[in-house]
């Protein structure tokens, strides 16, 4: 592939996304265009940019959807590429196509890699075919309930049902019994339908409790791939994401070296181009399996650029312009520890209800190791709209310890006015003793917080007792009076499995 230089870019987002694509744009000398939509007129990444085109009203498919707006916009200001962020129209595979037919080039994967990809059932194949380690189950997607039924018997219950257009978390069941089965399926599928436009199911073995462990990877156009290490993604609720680390404290250098290469052979086994994840399971018996690969920058990309010190927003747009990778495998070094924590405008108190409003005062953590990427300034809005994430909070550390210990602090020093945030709840992971010791899965949340069997695996929109919305409220109160208390007040508890039994005492930050 011929180099073409990149001297201006159409960042095709908003929020802290945006702003992070900027920033990396104006370290490269790059000039940035932002879009935005009439409630962003005031938004950070609008301020930050160079140059700003309005694109539509409010709603999401008014402007940041608007796929000929935002074609136009970058045509009209000579942009020569677009970032897509994550979100919006990062995976959507007629959207990159239609930015390489205009002429410009889109920074990210092809609609081809794309598209096999976000069929999870083709995703399956391509995987089995390269001799990945996938989750047992069926390779196409099933024709009847009767084939739901042979298949489910065959993989051994408890199985689940996802749909092949689905993927992070969207129209999966999970099937315990073969009475089940029947009513399940046509479910998975009509939901599948509505959601999707797209009615294939497909069956998996359940997995009990598993870890998230995802792995970055680059990818050049002259056939070089490497991995930039793991991100441990367990703490979420409702299949979105709280708090992501890197490394991840369960794997040891052995199996990060054998994930490491199996998410390396699973980029090669689809001809993948520019940054991507490879997602696996990791389950009790220390087995992994791929789950999905997601072909865009993610949100928790901070933490593995903190312990590697890429900038993989560079990294993306070198390679875009067809440049080559800088540094091979054996060059990728590995540093301290990073968490990350997201700051929603989200009640925790009030089972995490999206809280809007004016931001009224901002104060982002600063100091020692700490990075803050925020989309907002205060005065903004939260509205709405769109996804409530507010900023993402990352502390570095020489180690993990020092890394959890720094983010405590720089929870502490946050101050959001005007919405409620994530940040009480995050400072009580922060001093959970499951969380301290490692021992967490992807039930954390809900095992330690919601009081009730496994929320992950009831249908979307069950709701909560009243008496966990006040479990957590009352956590959260009691932990707001304990942080004016002097730290180091109080000795340490020991033994104490319950998160919100430990809030009263406020220990010390060590
Ligand atoms: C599973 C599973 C157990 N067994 N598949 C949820 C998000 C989507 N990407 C896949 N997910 C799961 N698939 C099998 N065969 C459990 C989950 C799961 C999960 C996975 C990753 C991160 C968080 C999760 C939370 C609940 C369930």
């Amino acid at each position: 592939m011929k180099r073409q230089s990149i001297k201006k870019i159409l960042v095709a987002n908003r929020g802290e996304i945006a702003v992070r694509v900027i920033r990396a744009c104006r370290e490269m000398g790059i000039t940035a265009v932002a879009v935005f939509s009439e409630a962003d007129r005031a938004a950070l990444h609008v301020r930050m940019a160079d140059e700003a085109v309005a694109i539509g009203p409010a709603p999401s498919r008014d402007s940041y959807l608007r796929q000929e707006k935002i074609l136009a916009a970058a045509q009209e200001l000579r942009c020569d590429a677009i970032h897509p962020g994550y979100g919006f129209l990062a995976e959507n595979p007629e959207f990159a196509e239609k930015v390489q037919q205009a002429g410009l080039i889109f920074i990210g994967p092809d609609a081809r890699a794309m598209r096999l990809m976000g069929d999870k059932t083709s995703a399956r194949q391509c995987m089995l075919a390269a001799g990945i380690p996938v989750v047992p189950g069926t390779e196409n997607a099933l024709a009847d309930e009767a084939e739901a039924k042979r298949v489910a018997a065959a993989t051994g219950y408890p199985v689940m049902l996802k749909a092949a257009a689905g993927g992070g978390g969207k129209g999966m069941r999970l099937v315990k019994s073969a009475n089940e089965v029947a009513s399940a399926f046509r479910a998975a599928v009509s939901e599948a339908k509505s959601a999707f436009g797209d009615g294939r199911v497909y069956i998996e073995k359940y997995i009990g409790s598993p870890r998230h462990i995802e792995f970055q990877i680059l990818a050049d156009h002259h056939g070089h791939v490497i991995h930039l290490g793991e991100r441990e993604c367990s703490i979420q609720r409702r299949h979105q994401k709280v708090i992501e680390e890197a490394p991840a404290s369960v794997l040891d250098a052995e199996l990060r070296q054998t994930m490491g290469e199996t998410a390396v052979r699973a980029a090669q086994a689809c001809d993948y181009r520019n940054a991507g994840t490879i997602e696996f399971m990791f389950d009790k018996n220390r087995q992994f399996y791929f789950l999905e690969m997601n072909t865009r920058l993610q949100v928790e990309h901070p933490v593995t650029e903190m312990i590697t010190g890429l900038d993989l927003v560079k990294q993306q747009i070198r390679i875009a312009s067809g440049e080559k990778l800088a540094l091979t495998q054996e060059e990728v070094q590995f540093r301290g520890h990073a968490v990350e924590c997201r700051i929603y405008a989200e009640d925790p108190a009030n089972n995490f209800l999206p809280s809007t409003g004016t931001l009224s005062f901002l104060s982002p953590a600063a100091g020692p190791g700490v990075r803050d990427d925020s989309g907002f300034l205060t005065g903004n809005e939260i509205s709405i709209y769109y996804d409530p994430l507010i900023s993402k909070l990352v502390t570095w550390g020489s180690d993990r310890e020092e890394a959890i210990v720094r983010m405590r602090r720089a929870l502490s020093e946050y101050r959001v006015h005007g919405v409620a945030t994530s940040i009480p709840f995050c400072e009580i992971v922060m001093r959970h003793p499951r969380f301290l010791a490692g021992d967490f899965d992807t039930h954390f949340i809900d095992d330690e917080f919601m009081n009730v069997e496994n929320t992950a695996l009831t249908p979307e929109g069950t709701d909560s007792s009243a008496a966990r919305v006040a479990a957590i409220a009352a956590a959260i109160f009691h932990h707001a009076k304990g942080s004016k208390s002097k730290p180091g007040a109080q000795k340490s508890d020991s033994g104490d499995k319950s998160a919100w039994k430990l809030l009263g005492r406020r220990r010390a930050l060590r």
